[in-house]
């Protein structure tokens, strides 16, 4: 029997609307949804090779519990009963003994994560963390610290801009297909972008105009880009008279920094730095400064966000078409979001997080999100007090956190880890459990909410039943949660009852999503008044580039350029990224996507490398001051002497994932683990190595 399913794609978070065929119970092909505006039945690599996933017998098929020491790589199978049991007992003799704060868990958000939550809330933990603060999260404070709202509820209108400006931002190559489609539209359209990055990548090749910059000085670059708009008086008038707090404390704050200054530090031209200005200022309010994710990633991230956003501002490009826009959610339309775990009434939680976000120590981080990379040093020190225990749900603090040999110093004092995984991770591997989650197209998920210009809800609908012996994650955590006595905070029985459960006052059913894979509140794109109705949320209720949020907790609005450090006599700066063919730390073993990269490589100036001996594809080795590893060099002028670069999410330690075990080299092993600790990023850029020959 053939049908065709709506689902979402879950190769990457993205979680783009998909079509699945389905014959006689296998999946047969995957497209994108035809439907959804944007998609247009496409899709990216990783999602075309979801079927291959599915099908892949090196996924983790059954539960299992370790038989020998951490990390040793021996198993015993499980049934669900018993490794449920299992965990449930370890966790209730912590519980007891600890409290159920000594508990934590850490997952990449998905659309379960209101029930991961509730289960949290349920044993008394505040120790929730997400993926969040690794990805954005000196973004997310920027945006709180100017509008009151974090970048989750911020969009991008990319279809009708004249001119983006991407700093690091390498949208033709980090995916996010919607985004990907509707710039390239724009750009058929006469839209203009510019590119800046240490390194020349895909997104550099499609630029008007790319501008090779010396890494970590992009504040410097925006300093000076106020200080020309400013000094020609190329901004919004009207919008920033009415918006804007603190536009004569920016005036005085840029004075000294000027395009001739900034030049020496950037090493782009000041002449360009003006003529940019001046361009974004012809094509205003419809331009835009991408505020970005992972580019520049330093101790003071926050303050290169933020100075993104204030260029947003001067150009009144906030709730623009072709500007930035802040997303409308069904209360706009009088309507109801699907409800969540979270809504219910929960016991009272004593205590503060254990990475200290929320305290004086730690203040301005989001505190829905924690700071994850703090938690190795939380259970370490057992300061504020001791964590025991860490479920991994869906997320690899051994790959995706700094410094790896200290994450795995901190991870061998737990009592318990235990992971959900479809993999053979490196988490995984290092476990006391592995609790298989199905794949995406195995399974139904909880809604997931769509804000933006019109609101909508989208269902991830399970498309083949699961081929080996895994379950739902929100199934595993009610399971666990009934065997601690909270079973009553998990009102379903299937994934069915839960999403109908959501679904409830919404006036949508779950049928209503099987004609297009999901439903919209309204038909409308919905814009702010930008003359009266913006609702920024910060305590003036205009945008703070004197920032309450940031004075009130003792930091500056505007604190003076600090020179970046050049690295030091034969050495470089480490910066990464992803490639257009793998997903974080998840894909490398998929087998089309490990065909088509199976290995990262170290990108390395020419000149430099002729310097120290080192040829195209000579093995080299990296050491920073926490870690070292060997390599293959790829030897180039597409990179800044400064730098060198190399994609994350390779050097994988699961062995029983045997395309991607040990191949390449991890990021994580080599990078120290430093924090911007006013925003909450890692400080992933600021780690300094050697790189040496190594013989053939
Ligand atoms: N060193 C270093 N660290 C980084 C980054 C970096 O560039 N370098 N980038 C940061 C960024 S931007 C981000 S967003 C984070 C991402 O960090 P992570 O969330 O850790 O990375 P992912 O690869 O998205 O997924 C992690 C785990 O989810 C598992 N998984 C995949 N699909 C499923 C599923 O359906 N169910 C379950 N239960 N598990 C699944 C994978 O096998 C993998 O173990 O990493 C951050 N950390
Ligand atoms: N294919 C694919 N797509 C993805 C993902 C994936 O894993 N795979 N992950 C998704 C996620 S969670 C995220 S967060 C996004 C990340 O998307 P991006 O934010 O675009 O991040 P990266 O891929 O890390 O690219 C970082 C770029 O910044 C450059 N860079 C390094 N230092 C500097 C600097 O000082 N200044 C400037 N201007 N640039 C610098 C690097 O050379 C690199 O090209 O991608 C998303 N899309
Ligand atoms: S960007 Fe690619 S991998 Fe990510 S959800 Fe979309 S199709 Fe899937
Ligand atoms: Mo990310």
């Amino acid at each position: 029997m053939n049908k065709d399913v709506f689902s979402l794609c879950f190769m990457c978070s993205i979680r783009c609307p998909i079509k699945v065929k389905v014959k006689d119970g296998h999946v047969d092909f995957i497209e994108g949804n035809p439907h959804v505006a944007g998609i247009d039945g496409s899709l990216c690599p990783r999602g075309s090779a979801g079927k291959n996933l599915l099908y892949d017998d090196q996924r983790v098929q059954t539960p299992l519990i370790r038989d020998g020491e951490r990390g040793s790589g021996k198993w015993k199978k499980a049934g669900w009963d018993e490794a449920i049991a299992y965990v449930s007992d370890k966790l209730s003799a912590i519980i007891k003994k600890d409290g159920g704060h000594s508990v934590a868990l850490m997952e990449r958000t998905q659309m379960a994560t209101h029930v991961s939550k509730t289960f949290l809330k349920a044993i008394k933990s505040p120790n929730h963390f997400t993926h969040d603060a690794l990805c954005k999260g000196s973004v997310n404070t920027a945006c709180r610290s100017l509008f009151g709202i974090n970048d989750g509820q911020i969009g991008i209108h990319y279809k009708k801009t004249k001119h983006i400006v991407l700093y690091g931002r390498n949208i033709f190559e980090s995916i996010n297909l919607k985004e990907v489609n509707t710039l390239m539209h724009a750009l058929e359209n006469g839209a203009k972008l510019t590119y800046i990055d240490p390194r020349v990548n895909v997104t550099a090749s499609k630029a008007h105009r790319y501008w090779m910059i010396r890494p970590g000085t992009d504040l410097a670059l925006n300093y000076a880009l106020i200080h020309v708009i400013l000094k020609e008086r190329l901004y919004d008038a009207a919008f920033v008279d009415t918006w804007v707090h603190g536009f004569s404390e920016l005036q005085e704050f840029v004075e000294d920094y000027t395009p001739q200054w900034a030049q020496k530090e950037t090493g782009i031209d000041a002449e360009q730095i003006i003529a940019l200005a001046r361009e974004m200022s012809q094509d205003k309010p419809s331009v835009i400064f991408h505020y970005g994710y992972r580019g520049a990633n330093h101790v003071d991230e926050i303050y290169m966000r933020r100075s993104l956003l204030i260029l947003n501002a001067l150009m009144g490009s906030i709730e623009a078409q072709g500007g930035l826009f802040i997303k409308k959610g069904p209360g706009y339309l009088g309507k109801k979001p699907a409800r969540k775990l979270t809504e219910q009434k929960f016991p009272k939680i004593e205590v503060g997080r254990c990475d200290k976000v929320g305290t004086k120590e730690f203040p301005l981080p989001d505190p829905n999100h924690g700071v994850a990379q703090m938690l190795p040093d939380a259970i370490l020190t057992a300061d504020p007090y001791p964590v025991k225990a860490l479920i991994a749900y869906r997320m690899d603090p051994l790959m995706s956190i700094a410094d790896t040999t200290k994450t795995k110093k901190a991870l061998s004092k737990l009592d318990l880890l235990v992971s959900i995984d479809i993999n053979y991770s490196d988490i995984a591997w290092y476990s006391d459990v592995i609790l298989p989650e199905s794949m995406y197209l195995e399974r139904t998920d909880c809604i997931m909410q769509g804000n933006g210009l019109k609101p909508q809800m989208l269902l991830r609908e399970k498309a083949v039943e699961p081929r080996y012996d895994t379950m739902e994650g929100a199934m595993i955590l009610k399971k666990i949660g009934e065997n601690l006595g909270i079973g009553d905070f998990f009102p379903y029985e299937s994934m069915d009852e839960l999403v109908d459960w959501q679904l409830e006052g919404t006036g949508f059913t779950r049928q209503d999503f099987k004609k297009k894979g999901f439903v919209a509140y309204g038909s409308e794109q919905i814009f702010y008044d930008r003359k009266n109705g913006l609702p920024f949320k910060t305590p003036s209720k205009k945008i703070e580039f004197k920032s309450s949020l940031l004075e009130d907790a003792g930091f500056e609005s505007f604190p003076a350029y600090t020179p970046v450090k050049t690295p030091g006599e034969g050495k470089f700066r480490l910066v990464v990224g992803r490639s257009a063919i793998h997903t974080h730390v998840s894909t490398q073993n998929v087998e089309y996507l490990n065909e088509l990269q199976k290995e990262n490589l170290l990108w390395i100036n020419t000149k430099k490398a002729a310097a120290l001996g080192i040829k195209n594809n000579d093995y080299v080795q990296v050491q920073s001051a926490v870690g070292k590893g060997r390599i293959k060099a790829f030897v180039t002028n597409f990179i800044h002497p400064e730098a060198v670069f190399m994609v994350h999410g390779f050097g994988h330690e699961g062995a029983r994932a045997k395309r991607s075990y040990k191949q390449g080299l991890s990021d994580a092993l080599i990078q120290e683990n430093i924090t911007d600790k006013v925003g909450g990023s890692p400080a992933y850029h600021d780690t300094f190595v050697s790189v040496k020959a190594q013989n053939r």
